[in-house]
């Protein structure tokens, strides 16, 4: 299988679709589908030591970064999501392989800047958040997902700086600006040009999951990072998980 197309240079240009590009966004939601909960705990070092890559979706509570995964695996309750801000409290891993060989791992991560978490609640979780980011050896891409109404935060400009260090040595970074069905295209196209400037580099996308916009793109960059030279399963690493059973559209309650 070669490498895909680089898919945020192909977004935003969904009507002019090649096949190619199209046969890219099967494989690449197809792997995604498979997504399985692996395991969750409370802090970094409960977590098993893993050898196939990792990608964590991080931001501000209530982003919408459960619903992102949800979305992406087409998994109507694989992570939880919840209109109340502070839904996900662990750090929870799924694996993500074809015919039960993991070969990537997706991590949803409680959300920061939550007004009504007691202070040292908040403080404990930074932490736990920076040694995570910082620490995780097999990390390889963070999403960041970002509301765009409010703009990137000054915990969000935290966050870029704590992870700073390992973007310089490769690790993949992409921000993805949510709920753009609450923008106009007007304010999308104006947000996405402003958050390019701040990403340092990284991609940035729009993603709606109820307008079901960028979920291909998003998936398909997520596909290139965990298979750069195309490479289907890293079998020495090899953890079996059995097959995931249906798929059921998720619901989205106005937010
Ligand atoms: N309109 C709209 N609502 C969304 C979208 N994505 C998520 N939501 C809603 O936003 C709320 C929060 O979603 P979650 O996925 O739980 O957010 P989270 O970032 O995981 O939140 P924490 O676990 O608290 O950090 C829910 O009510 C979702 O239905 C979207 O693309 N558009
Ligand atoms: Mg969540």
């Amino acid at each position: 299988m070669s490498t895909p197309p680089n898919p945020s240079k192909t977004a935003g240009h969904s009507a002019a679709k090649t096949a190619a590009e199209k046969s890219v966004a099967t494989v690449a939601m197809g792997w995604l589908h498979t997504a399985k909960f692996l395991t969750t705990a409370p802090q970094l070092h409960f977590l098993p030591e893993l050898n196939v890559p990792e990608i964590a979706f991080v931001g501000r509570s209530n982003a919408g970064k459960s619903t992102c995964i949800n979305t992406l695996t087409q998994q109507k309750q694989l992570a939880f999501a919840s209109k109340k801000p502070g839904r996900t409290q662990h750090i929870n891993l799924f694996s993500l392989g074809k015919q039960g060989i993991m070969d990537a791992v997706l991590t949803d991560l409680p959300g920061y800047g939550y007004a009504a978490v007691p202070k040292q609640d908040k403080i404990r979780w930074q932490q736990v958040m920076a040694n995570y980011l910082v620490s995780r050896e097999n990390l390889m891409g963070i999403v960041l997902m970002c509301d765009p109404r409010h703009g990137m935060t000054e915990l969000d400009e935290i966050l870029l700086e704590v992870i700073r260090p390992r973007v310089e040595e490769g690790l993949k970074f992409l921000i993805v600006l949510t709920k753009s069905d609450k923008l106009t295209r007007a304010e999308a196209t104006k947000v996405l040009s402003i958050t390019k400037l701040q990403a340092g580099g990284g991609d940035v996308m729009l993603f709606s999951a109820p307008k079901r916009q960028g979920i291909e793109e998003v998936a398909q960059l997520l596909y290139q990072w965990a298979h750069p030279e195309g490479k289907k399963a890293l079998p020495a690493n090899a953890i079996a998980i059995t097959e995931i059973e249906e798929e059921v559209p998720p619901e989205f309650p106005e937010n």
